[in-house]
């Protein structure tokens, strides 16, 4: 992966943290992404300390599900735009537990808008490039939610549904082209995911993971790196990646 150019949406926290660091170690050069800009200075800077001079960091702020900022974003770059051949589409959120007769439709504007259309602005935004350069691998962020629904989760679901969707059908879009396209759906990690999801309550956040090991974002980078380093012709199109203590979506096994 030495050399490479990874864009990483949402590194501000997470998995796409994680992402960011675990893509540095191979060598990867990064663009990395998220709305805030503080969080991507302070990563950014991180970066440049623990990797000065074997790996070049941007970093570029921008609201996925504004179509007209991607694009700004993305012209920001330059020409250097033109080298991303790693895109991971990872920037997402869920909103509520609240069933659908009591949700509120602001909520799920705000989950399809991000994790469906988000992703496929920027995919939409890179992808020409990758055809021209006949290179590029892009790694969607799914979930076990999209395959498997559960009570209070049904626009998530949805939301993650359409990404494994989107990733089976730009599979077929790309086909005669050596690019490959990844859809990588985790059960429970432990993030910042409950505390958006929960709305800022860090009891009923870490209550979440309470007596169970979940999966570390550092998990899921490992499995992204993996995809990423199998051989050319080799497309991982699916990976699902439960903690051992999460036997199903809906069943944890908690030690107290
Ligand atoms: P975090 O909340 O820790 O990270 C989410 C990231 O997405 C942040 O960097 C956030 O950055 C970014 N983001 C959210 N909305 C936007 C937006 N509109 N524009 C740009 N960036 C945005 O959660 P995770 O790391 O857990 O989540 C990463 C992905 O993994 C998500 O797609 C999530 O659905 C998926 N996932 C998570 C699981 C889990 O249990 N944690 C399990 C399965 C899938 P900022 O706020 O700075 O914009
Ligand atoms: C996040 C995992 O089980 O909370 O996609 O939906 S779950």
């Amino acid at each position: 992966m030495q050399g490479r150019l990874a864009l990483i949406t949402g590194a501000t926290s997470g998995i796409g943290e994680a992402t960011a660091l675990r893509l540095a170690e191979e060598g990867c050069d990064l663009v990395l992404t998220g709305r805030r800009s503080g969080r991507l200075s302070a990563l950014k800077a991180r970066l440049d300390a623990m990797f000065a001079g074997k790996v070049g960091v941007d970093a570029l702020a921008f609201d996925v599900a504004d179509r007209a900022a991607v694009g700004a974003a993305l012209e920001r770059l330059g020409p250097r735009a033109e080298r991303i051949d790693i895109l991971v589409n990872n920037a997402g959120l869920a909103l509520g537990t609240e069933v659908a007769q009591s949700g509120d439709p602001e909520d799920w504007d705000r989950v399809i808008d991000t994790n469906v259309k988000g992703l496929m602005y920027v995919t939409r935004a890179l992808l020409p490039a990758m055809i021209r350069r006949n290179r590029g691998d892009i790694i969607n962020l799914g979930s076990v939610a999209g395959r498997w629904s559960y009570r209070g989760g049904a626009v998530y679901c949805a939301s993650k549904a359409a990404v494994r969707a989107i990733t089976e059908g730009l599979r077929l879009d790309l086909v005669g082209t050596p690019l490959r396209v990844t859809n990588i759906a985790p059960g429970m990690v432990e993030t910042e995911f409950s505390d958006v999801r929960y709305r800022g309550d860090a009891q009923k956040a870490k209550d979440v993971y309470a007596g169970m090991t979940p999966l570390s974002a550092r998990d899921i980078a490992d499995t992204i790196a993996w995809c990423l380093s199998r051989p050319p012709h080799v497309n991982v199109q699916e990976l699902i990646v439960f903690p051992t203590d999460q036997p199903a979506v809906g069943h944890v096994h908690r030690r107290s």
